[in-house]
């Protein structure tokens, strides 16, 4: 757009709003800024940015995560996600598991974290879900130790060992563990 050098001062800026892609304009004296929606940059909001994970958490594909090394029951770990906009990881890729056995290499917080399966959540029968989109884990990409699940029935809730390499096990859920929310930067905009 073109802005002619002698344009009044009292010319709202904004009229007709130059501001793109839901941004909102600013009118100040001399000119306008816009202030950009979620996922958008530039002057005019024309130029789409990488949407950023909140500070402290990690950014792979298009998600962020929290390695969160308070250890906690799996159901409170869960809760703990769901309060900052996140559920507890579901793994659904060897790319996202090489992620996160990368980063757990060097991290001695804990030697074991909770994901976001369980054999209870949708029903009875011992059928593995993850929680976060109700997919059956085992029609899916999984990284079982080749051990694992080796407790139906009592061992309810899904985690990764660091003695297995990070690959995956059945444990009692109430045990305290680390744990690892996920959210989609998609979800980004409900935590501002
Ligand atoms: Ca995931
Ligand atoms: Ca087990």
């Amino acid at each position: 757009m073109s802005r002619p050098c002698n344009e009044a001062y009292n010319i709202n800026k904004c009229d007709g709003n130059p501001c793109k892609n839901g941004g909102t304009c600013n009118n100040n004296k001399v000119a306008f800024t816009c202030s950009c929606a979620v996922g958008w940059t530039g002057t005019f909001c024309e130029v789409e940015s990488a949407a950023r994970c909140p500070i402290g958490w990690d950014h792979h594909g298009n998600s962020c995560y929290l390695f969160s090394k308070d250890t906690q029951s799996w159901n409170n770990s869960s809760d703990s996600c769901a309060s900052v906009g996140a559920s507890l990881v579901a793994i659904e890729s060897q790319t996202e598991q090489t992620f996160i056995q990368n980063r757990l290499r060097h991290e001695f917080a804990s030697f074991m974290w909770w994901l976001g399966g369980n054999d209870q959540f949708v029903s009875t029968d011992q059928t593995w879900y993850w929680v976060q989109t109700e997919q059956k884990i085992n029609s899916g990409y999984t990284d079982w130790h080749r051990k694992e699940p080796d407790n139906p029935g009592q061992q309810h809730c899904l985690a990764m060992r660091k003695d297995f390499n990070y690959q995956w096990c059945d444990d009692y859920c109430p045990e305290l563990h680390a744990y690892i929310c996920e959210m989609t930067l998609g979800d980004l905009d409900f935590i501002g």
